[in-house]
């Protein structure tokens, strides 16, 4: 207050409006707005590396980025609401989390649609993005600044039965994350979908309250899964996003400088990112066979055959935007 109190006397000529807007634009010079994450991912995770790496020095000048890991801050899938309700800054989310809010963003959740990373990025950054971006702005007051690779979702299981075709997966308890459209996604890939937040997966696994969960190969070795698991199936049954959710108010704060200066830290910290889990990606299926896992492809093709007809004959499609997923497959 003492800050505040002295630049206020030294303003005492300026409106009060004006007062509180100079005050209010947390660029100014002593003043640093403080961008709290929360993600329930850990710190090793890459990326939350590269935010670290590369986020926070980019934008030092004017922001301070303090980062919350292994959901301490706030628990898994209730980030959105605490950024619209300005108790937060920043989240690693998700368009299975906003499609809680607005269901039309299954579509970016629906098993086999995205192709690749890149992909990913041509999705994000086209034109068709835009009502979406322009709804979550306006309605929950989050700004989607870029698109993060989370990588190809595979199933891994503590059980050893074999696993061919979803018709394998019958009465297996599969862990997936808290929200609708990914219990959905649990039960259109066969399985038994148990809700459970990330932070709890490792000791489920150990105890066997559930017999499996699903992510990409980064995780289970970042989230040392593969030590409680006995086998992993190739299914690359959805190329997973994150998108890094940042406040609006926050961000309708910051200079035009600034908010340029923000928006190629978050690009260059996802490509960063991006390119280190792809490279885990292709290394990791050795490691885990080294460990003693077995690791396979299971018939993908009946897997997203399976998928696929889940979600066109689902209520999540009568969300979607018409001729939406035509124009994603043309990107
Ligand atoms: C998970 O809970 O399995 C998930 O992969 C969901 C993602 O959207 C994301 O929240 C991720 O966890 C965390 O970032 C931890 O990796």
């Amino acid at each position: 207050m003492q800050v505040i109190a002295s630049r206020r006397s030294v303003l005492s000529g300026v409106s009060m409006v004006g007062a509180s807007f100079l005050l209010g634009r947390r660029g100014g010079a002593a003043e640093k707005v403080r961008l709290r994450l929360s993600t329930v991912a850990t710190p090793t995770d890459q990326r939350c590396r590269a935010l670290e790496e590369v986020f926070a020095p980019a934008v030092s000048a004017f922001a301070i980025y303090e980062p919350h890991y292994n959901g301490t801050l706030f628990k898994q899938a209730t980030e959105l609401e605490a950024i619209a309700r300005g108790n937060l800054e920043m989240a690693i989310t998700s368009a299975q989390e906003l499609a809680t809010f607005f269901p039309e963003f299954s579509v970016f959740t629906a098993g086999y649609v995205h192709r690749d990373a890149a992909h990913q990025v041509r999705v994000f950054n086209d034109p068709l993005m835009q009502p979406f971006k322009e709804k979550a702005e306006k309605e929950l007051g989050v700004k989607l600044l870029t698109v993060m690779y989370l990588g190809r979702r595979q199933l891994n299981l503590r059980t050893d039965k074999k696993i061919r075709t979803p018709d394998d997966l019958a009465g297996v308890k599969l862990r997936m994350p808290p929200t609708d459209a990914w219990q959905f996604l649990g039960k259109a890939l066969g399985a038994n979908p148990v809700p459970m937040a990330f932070t709890e997966v490792y000791t489920a696994l150990q105890t066997g309250a559930i017999d499996a969960q699903d992510n990409p190969l980064p995780t289970v070795k970042d989230s040392k899964f593969y030590e409680v698991t006995k086998q992993i199936v190739l299914t690359s049954h959805l190329v997973d996003l994150n998108y890094l959710a940042f406040s609006k108010k926050v961000w309708d704060r910051l200079t035009p400088e600034q908010q340029k200066i923000t928006q190629k830290a978050a690009d260059d910290a996802a490509e960063l990112a991006r390119q280190r889990q792809l490279a885990l990606e292709a290394e990791l299926v050795q490691f885990f066979k080294e460990k003693g896992l077995e690791v396979y492809e299971p018939d993908v093709a009946a897997f997203r055959a399976r998928v696929q007809k889940a979600y066109l004959d689902s209520p999540y499609a009568k969300s979607w935007p018409p001729g939406i997923l035509e124009r994603i497959n043309a990107l």
